[in-house]
């Protein structure tokens, strides 16, 4: 009865948040998805932490410089044998997963057993019915992997994962641009058409989209930008006339690409 408590005040929860794009962090326990979040997240303060408190799941804004925010959601680890007291929080985990716009499956580089932890964490995102969810992989504590010709073995097995180190912050900037890349596939190319007085739609443009360029003709303004397509209606709403279209996938650099 508790527990169904918890999931239904999640889902209300997270429907409410579509104002941003949601990335989770998932995996076996104990990878190092709690440090991945202070790591990308820096200082930043929790995201309706009374609520998520309850439900050890914790939910924090990460700006992503020059693009946007997002909201970065903690995760309780996938293990066979979950302890009692937390089932109700990993089901609270799973519709946040559910929820989610990506997810960053962190693994253990360091760990003998790594290959089995990421197939056991695939496993579950199956039997979930999300593992056809945009997944970036994250290959975390390389700092602890003296042998590096290790790294490249778990790249040719996972080609698109990132290497990276929560504790020393090598390779978080190449994670970010694989997160932006990913989101911003979601994203369409829009022109917004506006009066230069409608101070509102341009600063609600400026903090949430990727502006590409202004132009000014007479007294309107001309905004071409990259930004999520939910936005349309509020920016219409704000007085904007729209033209976008899809970004064509093409354009987009694939996720985890290695140069
Ligand atoms: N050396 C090293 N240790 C790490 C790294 N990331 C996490 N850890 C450690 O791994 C342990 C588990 O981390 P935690 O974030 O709690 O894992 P979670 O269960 O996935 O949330 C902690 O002792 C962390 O300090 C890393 O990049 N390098
Ligand atoms: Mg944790």
């Amino acid at each position: 009865r508790e527990l169904a408590g918890s999931e239904r005040r999640k889902k209300r929860e997270v429907s409410a948040r579509h104002d941003c794009f949601t990335v989770s962090l998932v995996g076996y326990t104990n990878t190092g998805k709690s440090t991945l979040l202070n790591a990308l997240t820096g200082s930043d303060v929790f995201v309706h932490d009374m609520l998520f408190a309850t439900l050890d799941t914790r939910t924090r804004r990460w700006v992503i410089p020059g693009w946007g925010t997002v909201l970065l959601s903690d995760t309780v680890g996938f293990i066979r044998d979950l302890p009692h007291h937390l089932v109700a929080s990993f089901r609270a985990t799973l519709e946040e997963a559910r929820q989610a716009d990506l997810l960053l499956h962190v693994a253990d580089a360091s760990h003998k057993q790594v290959l089995e932890q990421i197939r056991a964490a695939y496993r579950v995102l199956e039997e979930i019915g999300i593992e056809q969810k945009d997944t970036i992989l994250v290959l975390n504590k390389i700092d602890l992997v003296s042998d590096r010709s290790r790294i490249e073995t778990l790249l040719n097995v996972h080609p698109t994962a990132i290497p990276v180190s929560a504790h020393t912050g090598e390779g978080l900037d190449r994670l970010t641009a694989a997160v932006r890349e990913a989101l911003s596939r979601r994203m369409i190319e829009l022109e917004v058409l506006t009066t230069i007085d409608n101070g509102r739609l341009l600063a609600f443009l400026a903090a949430n989209s990727e502006v590409l360029s202004r132009e000014f003709h007479d007294s309107m303004v001309r905004v071409h930008c990259r930004i999520a397509a939910q936005h349309l209606g509020f920016i219409r709403h704000l007085g904007g006339k729209t033209n976008w279209q899809e970004i064509p996938e093409d354009e987009a650099i694939p996720t985890g690409a290695v140069e």
